[in-house]
């Protein structure tokens, strides 16, 4: 990665009054939460419509609750990574920053961010395939799968969204709000290929990517930072507003 790509990236960050940010499975990689695709991806073994399917769970709701079951023993002990935290400082110094993530890990609020929009769900949510109770649950096992609903007995899912099923509709439309007003939009670890989350990426005025492999969007992005969220989303984000944009006085001639 260029150091003149870092301090052009920079430059639009300081210059912005408010930031929007996608992200995807890439920026939890370095807390050990393999990715979906790609070398040591969770569905290597399983192609996504497999398991992440409303009709993979209708068919097999076992073996889709055994793999969410074993993603949240994964999460749980896990631990927020650099890139997370830097995320949530700069919301914390900053304000004005809209943090929108596919990913239904929790890992940005243990960071300690705030305002999160969760497109894709949420791992520790289930909901009742009845009634539609809901509850927060970090058991990382049950008696029976899948577990039934306490208040009427039917299957109980993961609250999160399954290819062919609509994003929650509130949380999409802030963020699609949230994306048309930033001045930025930072798209990190996200390989930009499933929709319509992808999509907000051509909806912003100026996009900055942090990924370490070229995703479709990365010749179309103002600047793409290739390399690990970990690295570079502290080095693009510390050090606050003001320091950003003062140049450092030229040195004087010998
Ligand atoms: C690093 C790194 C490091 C590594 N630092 N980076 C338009 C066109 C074509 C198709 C469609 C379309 N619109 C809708 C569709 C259909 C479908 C879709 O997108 N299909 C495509 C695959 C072709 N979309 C849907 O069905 C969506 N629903 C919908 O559109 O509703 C309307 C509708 C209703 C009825 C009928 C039809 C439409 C729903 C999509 C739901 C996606 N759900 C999942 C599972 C969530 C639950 C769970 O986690 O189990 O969401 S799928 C999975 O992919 C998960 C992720 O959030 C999502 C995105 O993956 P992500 O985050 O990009 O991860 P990876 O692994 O792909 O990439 C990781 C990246 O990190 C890589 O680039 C690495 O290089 C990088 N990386 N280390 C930074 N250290
Ligand atoms: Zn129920």
């Amino acid at each position: 990665m260029s150091e003149l790509a870092l301090a052009e990236a920079r430059r639009l960050v300081a210059a912005a009054e408010s930031l929007a940010v996608l992200t995807g499975a890439g920026i939890s990689a370095e807390s050990g939460i393999p990715t979906f695709r790609g070398p040591g991806g969770l569905w290597r073994n399983f192609r996504p419509e497999h398991l992440a399917t409303p009709e993979a769970f209708a068919q097999d709701p076992r073996t889709v609750w055994e793999w969410y079951l074993w993603r949240r023993a994964a999460i749980a002990a896990a631990e927020p990574n650099a890139g997370h935290r830097a995320l949530a400082e700069y919301e914390r110094q900053q304000g004005r920053c809209t943090l929108i993530t596919q990913n239904v890990d929790g890992l940005h609020d243990r960071a300690g961010s705030r305002r999160i929009l969760k497109v894709h769900g949420d791992l520790w949510q289930e909901r009742c395939t009845g009634c539609g109770h809901q509850r927060r649950s970090h058991a990382l096992a049950y008696p029976a799968l899948p577990p039934p609903c306490p208040e009427c007995g039917a299957p109980l899912r993961p609250a999160v969204v399954w290819f062919g099923e609509s994003l929650p509709r509130v949380v999409w439309a802030e963020a699609e709000r949230a994306v048309a007003q930033a001045d930025v939009l930072l798209v990190v670890g996200t390989a930009a290929q499933v929709y319509p989350a992808a999509g907000l990426i051509t909806r912003a005025r100026c996009a900055i990517e942090v990924n370490p492999t070229p995703t479709p969007f990365s010749s179309h992005v103002a600047v793409a930072l290739a390399g690990p969220a970990g690295e570079l989303l502290p080095a693009l984000l510390g050090g606050g507003r003001d320091k950003m944009t003062t140049c450092p006085p030229p040195i004087p001639p010998a």
